[in-house]
């Protein structure tokens, strides 16, 4: 802006301000270039509000944004642009409408020849690094949010996983292609591998109770299985990882082989539910006193209302873990109903699913 360009911001009200303050701080005269039209702050709800009607309507966004351009500088050549509606569509929930505006961005970039800058929080950059299958951009993304404090559980569960969901909407809207959703996992699984799990388990002895970890058959999606068991060796369990697409009668084989002190189960595809039933039965068929954990994406929330333990991300894991183990053993301390904690903030949990005690087969 010091060179006479114009900027228009589409952001949140505290984005807005911290963004007028940096400006400031680096010696741009934020007041005279708000006088001058040479900088145009929106607030990026109210923005989204102008075209999103009965969903996303593309003349309007246009039309919104052009006003907007034209107020900050009729000559677009010098105009820069830093948006934020894009994120705050996905952070709505309204992912086709999020990956849509991206497409309308692109089209009105190449029509008018302003410069975008978007906010990559840090989802959106550990995706960028993963669908160039870049593991250094991955491990930056991972190392910075490391070395913010975030324990590798909440990066696998607040950073890696939704990274990897971002994909796969992006893959079910058709803006990435079936190789780019086999080249982000590639890396994701590396980036697992070679950063996260030394992160996690370390050099730490594993000598506690012996867990049990699979997926349920027909289901090959291995990642949250994977993170499960990473993350409760992490926490000193012995963990027998089987992986994906586990016959029932393999896992029962299993059972009856390792005697686990419990058994995690994951399932992701809501297709794979008789497969779970199935591996439900035959694990209280072999184990019947031994605790069941469930999780993945593809878990019926009517397992709760069962009386099956359901998971809402890996980091609540281990507290569910160590709840369900203590509840076997009889001691009468904390219940698994406290287990809902979420162990980092020490609020509630995701409540969507439940917890309880008991539980049956069918
Ligand atoms: C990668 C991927 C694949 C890869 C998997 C290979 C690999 N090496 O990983 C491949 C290409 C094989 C694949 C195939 C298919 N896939 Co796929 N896939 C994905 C994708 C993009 C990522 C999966 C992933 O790793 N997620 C990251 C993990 C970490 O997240 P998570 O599983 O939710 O786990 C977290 C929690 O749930 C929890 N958790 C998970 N398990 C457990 C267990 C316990 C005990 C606990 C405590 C916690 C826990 O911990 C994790 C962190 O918090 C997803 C998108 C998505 N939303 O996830 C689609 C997705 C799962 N796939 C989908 C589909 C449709 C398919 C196919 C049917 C496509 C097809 N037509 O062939 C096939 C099915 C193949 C099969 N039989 O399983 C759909 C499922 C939709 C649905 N609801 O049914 C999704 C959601 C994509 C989409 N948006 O449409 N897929």
């Amino acid at each position: 802006m010091s060179h006479g360009d114009a900027a228009l911001i589409v952001a949140t009200q505290p984005h807005r301000d911290a963004l007028l303050a940096a400006l400031q701080a680096r010696g741009c005269d934020t007041r005279s270039a708000i006088r001058e039209s040479r900088l145009v702050a929106r607030d990026a709800r109210e923005t989204v509000d102008t075209f999103m009607l009965d969903g996303l309507d593309p003349e309007l966004f246009h039309e919104t944004l052009s006003v907007a351009m034209d107020e900050a500088g009729a000559d677009a050549r010098g105009l820069r642009v830093y948006g934020e509606i894009v994120s705050l569509l996905w952070a709505d929930g309204d992912v086709g409408s999020a990956l849509a505006v991206e497409g309308l961005w692109s089209r009105l970039v190449a029509r008018r020849g302003f410069t975008l800058i978007s906010v990559y929080p840090l989802v959106e950059q550990l995706v960028a690094g993963l669908r160039k299958g870049s593991i250094v951009a991955a491990s930056a993304v991972i190392n910075a949010a490391l070395s913010d404090g975030l324990s590798a559980e909440a990066v696998l569960a607040r950073l890696v996983a939704p990274a990897m969901h971002m994909i796969g909407a992006m893959w079910e809207h058709g803006s990435v292609s079936v190789a780019d959703e086999h080249l982000a996992t590639a890396t994701c699984e590396r980036a697992l591998q070679q950063l996260l799990y030394p992160a996690i388990v370390g050099d730490r002895p594993a000598s506690g109770e012996c867990v049990l970890v699979a997926g349920v058959e027909g289901d090959r999606h291995p990642l949250g299985a994977r993170m499960v068991a990473h993350v409760l060796e992490g926490h000193g369990h012995r963990v027998v990882d089987l992986g994906v697409d586990t016959p029932a009668e393999a896992l029962a084989q299993a059972i009856r082989r390792h005697e686990p002190d419990l058994i995690a189960l994951s399932i992701t595809l809501p297709a794979a539910s008789q497969a779970l039933e199935d591996s439900l039965a035959a694990a209280l068929a072999v184990a019947p006193d031994t605790p069941i954990l469930l999780g993945g994406q593809g878990v019926d929330p009517g397992l709760a209302r069962r009386g099956f333990t359901v998971a809402g991300t890996v980091e609540s894991a281990p507290v569910l873990v160590e709840a369900l183990l203590r509840d076997r053993s009889g001691e009468a301390t904390d219940s698994v109903e406290q287990a809902r904690l979420d162990p980092l903030t020490n609020r509630p949990e995701t409540p969507s699913l439940g917890w309880a005690t008991t539980r049956s087969a069918s």
